[in-house]
């Protein structure tokens, strides 16, 4: 059971013996199969790369993550893919925090694919907050679709946007601690706005 982060953060000036509860915050993979989800989310909260392929059915996972000198649980939902949209669940958007929307930068259809799961986030959630990924950035040769089509769309969705590797813990972990740290900093300013500056994303990315 989570507690909210006002709660959370009157709790850290709380003379009180810790309880060592920890705030909770559910992010869910979204995008088709095949793109890296799975890979992602595993190295993120197993440190390892899977090496055997599973389509995967969706799976909740939990790591904690310290983000902005806060130790939060994250709960991770990773999806069966979104291949066939009628797997649009309400279990995706229900308690949720924030979305990784996943394409592969060398599976061009995968990345059209993200314009309609985008639509269908926002058609059940007011403002979600998003993170983009162009997942396999190791597959130069084969690369299909280019960084600035990848940041292109993020800028058009005002949200950050990341090519990672699955392969590289490193990768996973700035793709998850992006989305925590947005997820936070939004809920320090929560006034809605198009765009997303993310200070942990310009610590990473040296702007
Ligand atoms: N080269 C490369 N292969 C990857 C990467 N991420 C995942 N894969 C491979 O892509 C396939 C699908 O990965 P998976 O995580 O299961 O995809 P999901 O269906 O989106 O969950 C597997 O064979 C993975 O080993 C990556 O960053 N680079
Ligand atoms: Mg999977």
């Amino acid at each position: 059971m989570g507690i909210c982060w006002c709660c959370f953060k009157r709790a850290q000036y709380d003379p009180l013996p810790s309880l060592n509860i920890k705030p909770q915050r559910k992010v869910v993979m979204l995008g088709c199969s095949a793109v890296g989800k799975t890979a992602l989310t595993q190295q993120f909260v197993n440190q390892r790369f899977p090496t055997i392929y599973h389509p995967t059915v969706d799976q909740t996972w939990t790591r904690v993550i310290q983000v902005r000198g806060v130790e939060v649980e994250l709960i991770v939902l990773d999806t069966c893919g979104q291949d066939e949209l009628e797997l649009f669940h309400s279990r995706y958007y229900i308690g949720t925090h924030g979305f990784i929307l996943v394409y592969a930068i060398d599976d061009v259809s995968s990345f059209a694919m993200m314009e309609t799961v985008y639509q269908r986030v926002c058609d059940n959630v007011l403002y979600p907050t998003i993170v983009l990924v162009g997942n396999k950035s190791d597959r130069q040769s084969h690369r299909k679709v280019t960084r600035e089509q990848g940041q292109a769309l993020a800028n058009r969705w005002g949200c950050p946007f990341i090519e990672s590797c699955a392969q590289q813990n490193e990768s996973a972990n700035v793709v998850f601690g992006a989305i925590l740290d947005i997820i936070l900093e939004r809920e320090d300013s929560p006034t809605p706005t198009s765009g997303t500056s993310s200070s942990f994303l310009h610590k990473i990315m040296g702007t």
